[in-house]
């Protein structure tokens, strides 16, 4: 299963745009809440050095050098408050959040949309809100299912002596496990107190913790092409993992490289426009060039900030064949697997296939050719070799 993000926030924040953008699938994008009713789902890339850049010879699965290796996005519909109680679109969008590993709060930083995504013709809203906005709708919905038969959960963990797996059990569908629990819980010192005796407001310092370990937020400020310089440095001063996006400028580059107009690898901060081009397409796109020049549109950015930065996800690179770096039918660098730092080289061989992996017999670096046994950690952009025996199966 591959890494899944979710892209989520207040409506009419540019969540659809920024997906249309980051996966190519034709969504409905328009000026107003609520465009989005059920979540769409996509294949989007985050961006890495391929390693055969360090080769003559290219491998044929990357764009000159840049590996492009898949995930999973999900842009979701917009969320007001007291969504979490029903309101709005009501708890659907937060259903759609479970598998996610992360989410990309959408904001929209131009400050042009109120709390509830209406358009207001002056730049009057405040962004932050709409940092507080998801954090607590989040927070409140985690609360809602653990307090649900929070009476006799108490008992139950009371008589269990585990009040962590009682209540990781009870959020499974959201991807929580018990040590998360554990850690949350521990954090705000709830085991010096018998289950029982918590109150609601522990409960929602406990979900609140559990959001932060459990689904990690980064937040777009986007429509950062027509936002204040003061509203984005305000909220990159405030917050923590913050990257300025204009979805609407990668999707007008994505398209017009669809199109052949110009030459765009996504993250890049300059491209090439084609000669066919004619005289007010090239205006736009000087302006999209000068738009990008010092960060590109930041969507590219945003991805591999929520992958590797804070999922902390490291690119390796199975092959069969160490020396020429391919499998068996000569294809270089076939395959490129995100897989989470600390992770070894017997847990890869699961990753390939859980034959392999029962197999296990050592590994091969296959840049220096050494022997790495099954606990070896592996570092980002390792191209490793596993030899196991076929008879594990
Ligand atoms: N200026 C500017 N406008 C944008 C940007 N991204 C999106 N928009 C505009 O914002 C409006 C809403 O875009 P959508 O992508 O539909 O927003 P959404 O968050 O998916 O909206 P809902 O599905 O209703 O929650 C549209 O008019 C977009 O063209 C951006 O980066 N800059
Ligand atoms: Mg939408």
């Amino acid at each position: 299963m591959s890494v899944s993000i979710a892209l989520a926030g207040k409506p009419n924040t540019g969540k659809s745009t920024f997906f249309k953008a980051a996966t190519l699938v034709d969504v409905e994008i328009a000026n107003y809440p609520f465009t989005t009713i059920s979540a769409n789902r996509g294949v989007s890339h985050v961006r890495v050095p391929c390693p055969c850049a360090q080769r003559s010879a290219r491998c044929g699965h990357c764009v000159d050098g840049i590996r492009f290796v898949p995930i999973e996005l999900v842009d979701v519909a917009g969320l007001v408050p007291e969504a979490h109680k029903g309101r709005g679109l009501g708890n659907a969008f937060l259903d759609n959040l479970r598998q996610s590993e992360a989410i990309i709060n959408v904001i929209d930083a131009s400050g042009g949309t109120d709390i509830e995504g209406n358009v207001l013709g002056t730049a009057s809203h405040d962004p932050m809100e709409d940092v507080i906005l998801l954090e607590s709708e989040i927070a409140l919905w985690i609360a809602g299912i653990i307090e649900k038969n929070w009476h006799r959960l108490a008992k139950k963990a009371q008589l269990e002596r585990n009040v962590a797996h009682v209540i990781a059990t009870q959020l499974a569908g959201l991807n929580i496990g018990e040590n998360q629990v554990k850690t949350a819980a521990l954090k705000l010192k709830l085991f010096e107190r018998p289950a029982d005796n918590w109150e609601s407001e522990d409960i929602v310092n406990l979900s609140q913790e559990l959001r932060r370990i459990a689904k990690p937020i980064i937040i777009a400020t986007n429509k950062r092409d027509v936002a204040s310089p003061q509203n984005l440095e305000r909220i990159e001063d405030v917050c923590q993992d913050v990257v300025a996006t204009s979805g609407a400028a990668e999707l007008a580059l994505r398209l017009a490289h669809q199109k052949g107009l110009v030459n765009y690898v996504p993250g890049n901060t300059r491209f090439v426009v084609a000669a066919r081009s004619n005289q007010q397409q090239r205006n736009a796109l000087e302006r999209l060039q000068k738009f990008i020049e010092a960060d590109g549109t930041g969507v590219q950015t945003c991805l591999n900030k929520a992958v590797f930065d804070v999922l902390r996800y490291i690119v390796v690179y199975p092959v069969e064949d160490e020396h020429q770096w391919s499998d068996k039918e000569g294809r270089v660098l076939p395959d490129a697997f995100l897989i989470k730092e600390g992770e070894n080289a017997k847990d890869l061989a699961f990753k390939v296939h859980s034959d392999i992996g029962r197999g296990f017999i050592y590994a091969v670096d296959a840049r220096t050719k050494k022997r790495l046994g099954e606990h070896h950690v592996l570092q980002n952009g390792d191209i490793i070799k596993i030899v196991a025996s076929s008879r594990a199966k």
